[in-house]
């Protein structure tokens, strides 16, 4: 594997892709150049065209978020349709009044943050999602709190102070979030406010933190403001896992049937029948999970797992179709992150997108096929796929390569 986006990140990438480090950890990223990619004038951008909340934007204003209610349109112009946009100049005024912004899923809408996104992912094989986190000069942005995936800070711009404590609940699950500092009990209310922090670092641009899942962070931005990136780093556990396992045990199989059997009537007022109800269907799960297709699970976690991937860049759906941009000679590359796996049924080659499957067939299929198996950049043009195929078709399947994101001309 080339790390490729990985090394932009980190000096030593091979060893993070093996396994995240146990303990928090800052460094200087090896390309600077990172910084741009998200910065001051992409939030301009974005909050400038006032795009849907969708749940994506979060302002946090003395404390507690504010309801989008707050900074969306509204039905002040324009009507319902544009409801739930935000409104630009009032994003202006609560930062002004030292609010913090953040959007999340930014890869989807910040195309060379989702290139990046998109290549870690590939180089990890895990999807990794990005936030954005923009607080005002000297001002906190979230409470203490802890994630629960890893995450590394990559300041662009700014600097914020961070501290850092060990987790109390080590390896937080899902469902275990922290609601923020008012939600601890006060055990951890009073080690955060007065213990050491393990770790208190000032990020400048170009800095990086690694915090661990489950570890409490807390930053308070310097004499201006502070703006990262913060990279997801999801974990699956035997807990992630076994919950889908178990859904996966509602297959129209009659293996699986004694779990759909009512378990009897009237527990509420017979505890003894109900610890009794409780063992034997202990018992019955036990047995049906013994019948579990190992294969056939780990096919449904890849699905699942894949789905989370961030699609393809279709960057070309209008031009790819109607423009004759390619001809048979036209340099192309393939974009081996945009394929999740490939599988082969006889001549047939299936591309596992993020979300779609592209089949090609015959020798044009094993030429793509090569490429991705060896992760190349190498420019090659349609010519090449003409193995099998007349030009006029070779041309057509790079247009639709093309218009699928799975390759771009250069
Ligand atoms: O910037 C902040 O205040 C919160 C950011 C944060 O918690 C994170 O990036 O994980
Ligand atoms: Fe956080």
């Amino acid at each position: 594997m080339l790390f490729r986006a990985l090394a932009r990140l980190m000096d030593e990438p091979e060893k993070f892709s093996q396994s995240a480090p146990e303990l928090p950890a800052t460094w200087r990223v090896p390309d600077l150049s990172l910084t741009s990619v998200f910065n001051l004038s992409s939030l301009d951008q974005i909050i400038g065209q006032g795009i849907p909340e969708e749940g994506r934007v979060r302002v946090l204003y003395k404390n507690g978020r504010l309801a989008a209610d707050r900074f969306t349109l509204g039905n002040q112009r324009g009507g319902s349709c544009f409801a739930n946009h935000v409104n630009p100049a009032t994003i202006s005024k609560i930062l002004d009044q030292g609010g913090t912004l953040t959007l999340d899923r930014l890869p989807q809408i910040w195309a060379p943050l989702g290139d990046f996104c998109r290549r870690l992912s590939f180089e990890l094989g895990l999807n990794v999602d990005a936030s954005s986190f923009l607080t005002p000069a000297g001002l906190w942005g979230l409470d203490y709190h802890y994630d629960i995936a890893s995450v590394i800070l990559l300041q662009t711009s700014g600097s914020k102070t961070w501290r850092i404590h060990p987790p109390t609940l080590v390896d937080p699950l899902e469902q275990q979030k922290c609601g923020g500092i008012k939600s601890l009990d006060d055990f951890d209310q009073k080690r955060l406010r007065e213990e050491e922090p393990f770790l208190q670092v000032t990020l400048r641009a170009g800095d990086a933190l690694f915090i661990p899942r489950g570890w409490y962070h807390g930053g308070v931005a310097e004499d201006e403001h502070s703006l990262h990136v913060t990279l997801w780093f999801p974990h699956y556990t035997a807990y992630s896992l076994a919950n889908m396992i178990v859904r996966g045990l509602d297959k129209r199989d009659d293996k699986f049937a004694i779990l759909r059997k009512d378990v009897g009537w009237g527990l509420a007022h017979d505890p003894q029948r109900a610890k009794e109800v409780v063992l034997k269907s202990i018992i019955d799960v036990v047995e049906v999970l013994d019948c579990v297709d190992p294969n056939e699970a780990a096919e449904d976690f890849l699905r699942e797992m894949r789905n989370g991937f961030i699609a393809p860049a279709r960057t070309h759906p209008i031009t790819s179709v109607l423009v004759a941009s390619v001809d048979i000679d036209t340099p192309l590359v393939l974009i081996p992150e945009a394929i999740q796996g490939i599988s082969r049924n006889k001549s047939e080659i299936q591309f596992d997108l993020a979300d779609s499957k592209l089949t090609v067939e015959g020798r044009a299929a094993e030429f793509l096929a090569t490429l991705w198996s060896e992760d190349s950049q190498n420019p090659w043009c349609a010519r090449d796929l003409a193995l099998d195929l007349d030009g006029a078709s070779a041309i057509l399947l790079a247009r639709r390569l093309i218009s699928d994101g799975l390759v771009k001309a250069m």
